[in-house]
């Protein structure tokens, strides 16, 4: 089964927008398979961003990922990593669609609350960058005949 990271920012964690963001991707259908509230090391947020590392907006980027705790997660769903990044919106909030995430609640590209995995091969690369096996749980959702055909 498709599984996507997903990270609630600083912002969205001191924003207490964390039960908001889980109760949409629950809502939606998907299951929660890794969670965890952390602060982040330097090293792992400039891993994580690896591919932005030539933007000039990258130091800031990994300043403000390290500046206050997160909330990591793995979601579980068929089609659940592009789907989440349509819950999740555009990355600058102010064109973000309303109804997603960042267009609800957010107002600037730098604060933009929620971070998701933009495809399957990053889904994965990121999942084990954040989480070892032993904090993931496989876990039969008895809702599923409900959710799918
Ligand atoms: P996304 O988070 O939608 O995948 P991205 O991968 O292009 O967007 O960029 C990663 C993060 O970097 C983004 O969530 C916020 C920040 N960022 C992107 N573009 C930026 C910009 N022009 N100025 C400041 N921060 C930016
Ligand atoms: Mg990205």
């Amino acid at each position: 089964m498709e599984r996507t990271f997903i990270m609630i920012k600083p912002d969205g964690v001191q924003r207490r927008l964390v039960g908001e963001v889980i109760g949409r991707f629950e809502a939606k259908g998907f299951t929660l398979v890794g969670l965890k509230l952390m602060s982040v090391s330097k090293e792992l947020a400039e891993e994580h961003y690896d591919v932005h590392k030539e933007r000039p907006f990258f130091g800031s980027l990994v300043e403000f990922i390290c500046s206050s705790p997160v909330v990591a997660m793995v979601w579980e769903g068929e089609g659940v990593v592009a789907s989440a990044r349509k819950l999740i919106g555009a990355t600058n909030p102010l064109s973000a669609e309303p109804g997603t995430i960042r267009g609800d609640f957010g107002v600037s590209v730098g604060r933009n609350l929620i971070h998701g995995s933009d495809a399957i091969e990053t889904a994965q690369r990121e999942i084990s960058l954040w989480f070892n096996d032993k904090e993931l749980s496989s876990w039969n959702p008895t809702v599923k005949t409900w959710l799918y055909e």
